[in-house]
């Protein structure tokens, strides 16, 4: 099943949104295959967004992502990927669709509540910065035969 790397940034920890936000993902059928509530050092958050050092948001998003503490989740399922990014919604809260996390809860280009791996080599590469192999799970779930039919292309 396809995993993806959920952050749950620090204002969606600081605004008490943590067990609202997480439903969206329960809701549409992922699984939660990995979840730790931690703070995300310098060094860690350097490495995760290596692709956009030497931006000009790069200083600001080091500083928000370390600044307060994330929940950092493996969400498994089919399609995983493209399925939270659209539950995401665009990047910016002005811009994102009503229905979508960012679209619903934010209206900050900067404050953007959630983090999702964009592809199938940065999930596996994310997900092996936050997480070592025996911290994830693949939970059988007892509505699995419901949410995806193994014959479904
Ligand atoms: P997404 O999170 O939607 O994949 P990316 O990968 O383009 O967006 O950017 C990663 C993160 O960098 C975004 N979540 C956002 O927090 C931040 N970011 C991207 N572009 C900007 C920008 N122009 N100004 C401020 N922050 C930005």
């Amino acid at each position: 099943m396809e995993r993806t790397l959920i952050i749950l940034k620090p204002d969606c920890v600081s605004r008490r949104l943590v067990g609202r936000i997480i439903r969206r993902f329960e809701d549409k059928g992922l699984t939660i295959a990995g979840m730790k509530l931690m703070r995300i050092s310098r060094e860690l958050a350097e490495r995760h967004y290596a692709g956009h050092a030497g931006k000009p948001f790069y200083a600001g998003l080091i500083d928000y992502i370390t600044s307060g503490p994330v929940v950092v989740m493996v969400l498994a399922g089919p399609g995983a990927i493209a399925v939270c990014r659209k539950l995401m919604g665009a990047t910016f809260g002005p811009q994102a669709e009503p229905g979508t996390i960012r679209g619903d809860f934010g209206l900050s280009r900067t404050f953007n509540l959630v983090h999702g791996s964009d592809g199938p080599e940065s999930a596996a590469a994310e997900i092996a910065l936050y997480f070592g192999p025996g911290e994830l799970m693949d939970v059988p779930m007892p509505d699995a035969a419901w949410i995806n039919r193994p014959d479904e292309a």
